[in-house]
């Protein structure tokens, strides 16, 4: 057995508290919090002067949070709480020099929480891990560039070299980052998507040829009814609050679906709503909450449209059958499988009535324009393709699809991971699109596909990968199973992290090891050229720019495109790639981009119009670039769900006060939770079966498929309003319960929402 105290303890808090939140989303609690934040961070001048700045039309920053899109109407405070958190956690005054790695051994920094080691500030210069020290030391960018050079060169293959993103590097780099993989000879670009939403691209690439979303913002605004999916949407992109009220006021549907009924699910003062903040007045965020159990979104929907097709039978209208004959393919076998599909199954494996179902389905069916929108809770499962597919036959039954107001929208993680893939972080790239990469940058980039974050972890500890770069993130905590992922970096002859903050993957090293140390996005970014800007993509694939503006952290950072260059005139001595030319002026890697890149076309131009440019969506024309040129049904059958006796299916998630891996606090205030995150979320009759009173102490042990097994130990219970037979937790503490191996056949994401586990009182 695998038994592991969780990496990410952000030390003792004082005693925990649970007392169910009853106020509404954001408003003053949400003022007050960040008021808090800043003083501690020391950040109440500076902090909210760069606010003000951030996601403003003309020359702002974009919040390095989350992918919300920005407000097209170009309101002046459009931000949140926790982009607030984010940015301040970038700005803080706090600084990690070499004094600071010269006092401390890797050894001893390991013992840290993952808290402590982020709250030491920023990174300033560049490190090499000196193995006689134990100790990370300064070392030039030259001579680290070079040593990343001789590593490379004495690799057998250049598979033997794995390149990861974490979602928030901007276009222009992403795009040096993936030609210098693809120039040296692999596709090994494993990114966070792998992890994310690797299940929505998959299913909408299928189902309507475009691996995206097809809505925008104004769609939201114009929409009869929202169905919100396994979103925590007050925590983790607190921007839809201000849609969601807005929606409701019009008198717009909004159901939820989702195990807990988290904040969004209820109430909100919409943040920069100042009248509203001032009188306490909040919004209704919600007309109908279902509560599926974990998993079993797909049966859900699957019930939905049962009922939608049952309805038809009396009522043609209940169905857009003009639609589906033109637009679509599948439909019989569909509407076959559904009839063959029975009630009681549906119940079963979705956990909600069949009477609850029929009021969801009439929801859809009495609203002209829906959209669906959906997070992890729906993607980081076994079947996460084919419940993404089964929202999307819902939506074609009724032509939900290429109208305003109607669609699927994908609700993406971090502020770019959606333009990392669009500028070339795949590994399964097409085949198109290496032409193009190979016609325009004279390269010739290898057709074979690369790993993805489990094939890197797994190629690694087989000796296969031995350079890892991480671009970003904290692969070693973000990755399932911790020890697992640990033991792999530490085979790596050499891992490169480009960070901003010390985080525990620099802890967690190859033979040798460097810390690159980069620019924020808040932060100027001056070349030869003179001050750059770089772009990103919301989820809903609008392409603008973002311009820092404060004074960078440390005058030794370099800028990701800067480092990417180093690194890549390292590796490729003889490259014919102009790496030095396109750090000079960024405009040079976009006239390249444009030429690559589908929908980039005078991508220079476009994207300095005020709110920038919108990629277009073909399926959103109704053009579908699918193998019959129609919007493609699918049958598949339900998976089963319903865990064994005695078990508990549970979905790791994030706590309201933290950024994945990185945590501020110990508090989730939506949740009621105060000073606590190793507990686990339980069903109270799931709790007395067991002996469990709220804040006993207990042992998770999680099954693995192969029937390895996993704990934590002495975490607390807390009894929720969850379905039975469902648990919840936080990331990336229960990673440990994660099995390597365990991992989605249609997509590869790691299951992340569905571990199997036992819970009992710890002896
Ligand atoms: N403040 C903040 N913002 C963030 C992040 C952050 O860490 N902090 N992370 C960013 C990133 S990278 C991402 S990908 C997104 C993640 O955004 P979310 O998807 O909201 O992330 P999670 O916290 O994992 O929450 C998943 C939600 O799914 C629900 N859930 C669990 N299992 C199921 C299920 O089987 N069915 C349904 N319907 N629901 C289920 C949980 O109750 C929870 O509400 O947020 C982004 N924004
Ligand atoms: N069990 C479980 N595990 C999960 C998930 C889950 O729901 N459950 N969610 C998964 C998901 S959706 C995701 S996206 C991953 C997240 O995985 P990652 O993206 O790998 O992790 P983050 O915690 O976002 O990375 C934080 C680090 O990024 C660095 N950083 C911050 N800003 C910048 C910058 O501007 N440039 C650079 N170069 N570095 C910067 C800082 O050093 C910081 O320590 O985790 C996944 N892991
Ligand atoms: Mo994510």
């Amino acid at each position: 057995m695998n038994e592991h105290q969780g990496a990410a303890r952000p030390g003792d808090g004082e005693s925990p508290e649970f007392r169910p939140y009853h106020h509404p989303a954001a408003g003053w609690g949400a003022a007050k919090s960040v008021t808090e934040f800043l003083v501690r961070e020391r950040e109440l001048v500076t902090g909210p002067r760069a606010i003000m700045r951030m996601n403003h039309e003309n020359g702002g920053f974009d919040c390095p949070g989350c992918a919300w899109p920005d407000d097209t109407k170009g309101l002046h405070l459009d931000i949140c709480e926790n982009g607030i958190k984010h940015v301040t956690w970038e700005m803080t005054r706090k600084r990690v020099g070499r004094e600071f790695f010269a006092a401390h051994t890797v050894t001893e920094l390991s013992g840290w929480s993952d808290f402590e080691l982020e709250d030491q500030g920023r990174l300033t210069e560049p490190m090499r891990y000196d193995p006689d020290t134990d100790r990370y030391v300064p070392i030039s960018w030259r001579d680290a560039f070079a040593l990343f050079g001789r590593a490379m060169a004495d690799l057998d293959t250049p598979d033997q070299a794995s390149f990861y993103t974490s979602g928030r590097l901007g276009n222009e780099a992403t795009f040096l980052y993936q030609l210098m993989a693809r120039e040296f000879g692999t596709n090994n670009l494993p990114d966070c998507s792998n992890m994310c939403h690797e299940a929505s691209g998959r299913a909408l690439q299928a189902a309507l040829g475009t691996g995206k979303g097809t809505v925008d913002l104004k769609d939201w605004e114009m929409t009869d009814a929202l169905f919100i999916l396994g979103v925590n949407a007050a925590s983790n992109a607190p921007r839809m609050l201000t849609s969601l009220a807005e929606a409701y006021r019009r008198g717009a549907q909004i159901v939820h679906i989702n195990p807990l009924v988290e904040a969004a699910a209820t109430r909100t003062i919409i943040p920069h709503d100042f009248a509203r903040m001032a009188t306490f007045k909040s919004t209704r965020t919600s007309t109908l909450n279902v509560q599926p159990r974990i998993g079993g979104d797909m049966a859900l929907v699957r019930g939905m449209a049962k009922a939608v097709l049952e309805e038809a039978r009396t009522n043609p209208k209940a169905i857009d059958a003009e639609f589906v004959e033109r637009h679509t393919t599948g439909f019989d076998e569909y509407r076959a499988l559904c009839e063959a599909t029975d009630w009681a199954e549906i119940e079963r494996q979705s956990g909600v009535s069949r009477a609850d179902i029929a009021a969801a389905a009439r929801v859809y069916s009495e609203a002209h324009r829906s959209i669906f929108s959906w997070c992890l809770g729906v993607t980081q499962h076994e079947h996460g393709v084919d419940t993404v597919r089964e929202i999307v036959n819902l939506l074609l039954l009724r032509g939900n699809l290429g109208r305003e107001g109607a669609g699927p929208s994908p609700v993406r993680g971090h502020s770019n991971v959606q333009g990392n893939r669009t500028c070339g972080i795949d590994h399964r790239p097409t085949e198109e699109f290496l032409d193009r990469l190979a016609d325009v940058c004279g390269i010739e980039p290898p057709r074979a596909h690369g790993l993805d974050t489990i094939g890197t972890i797994e190629a690694m500890h087989r000796g296969e990968v031995k350079v890892f770069v991480g671009m970003g993130g904290n692969f070693a905590l973000a990755a399932p199973d911790t020890p697992h992922t640990f033991a792999a970096l530490q085979k790596c002859e050499l891992t490169v992290q480009v960070s901003t903050k010390l985080n525990r993957s620099h802890l967690v090293h190859g033979r040798q090891a460097l810390i690159l140390p980069c620019l924020g996005r808040t932060e100027k970014d001056n070349q030869l050229g003179g001050l750059q800007e770089t772009s990103v993509e919301d989820s809903m694939s609008m392409v603008h720019l973002s311009r820092g503006m404060k004074r960078p952290a440390s005058p030794h950072l370099l800028s990701e495109p800067a480092i990417i260059a180093g690194l890549a005139q390292a590796a490729l001595p003889n490259s014919s790639t102009p790496w030095s030319r396109y750090v000079e002026d960024y405009d040079r890697i976009r006239d390249t981009m444009a030429q690559v890149l589908d929908g980039f076309e005078d991508f220079n131009r476009r994207v300095r119009l005020p709110l920038g440019f919108r990629i277009r969506q073909p399926a959103r024309e109704l053009v579908f670039h699918t193998p019959s040129g129609r919007a493609e049904f699918s049958t598949a059958a339900l998976p089963d769900v319903v865990p064994d006796p005695g078990v508990l299916a549970l979905g790791t998630m994030r706590s309201h006060d933290q950024w994945n891996t990185t945590i501020y606090s110990d508090d989730d205030r939506y949740r009621g939770i105060k000073n606590l995150r190793t507990l686990i979320f339980m069903n109270a009759e799931d709790m007395r079966d067991r002996g469990i009173g709220q804040f006993d102490a207990v042992d998770i042990t999680s099954t693995a498929r192969d029937g390895s097994t996993r704990a934590l130990r002495q975490y607390k219970a807390v009894p929720y309003d969850i379905p039975r037979g469902c648990a919840a937790g936080y990331m990336p503490e229960m990673n440990v319960l994660c099995a390597i191996g365990d991992y989605s056949t249609q997509s590869d994401q790691p299951i992340m929402k569905h571990v199997k586990v036992t819970v009992e009182r710890s002896a």
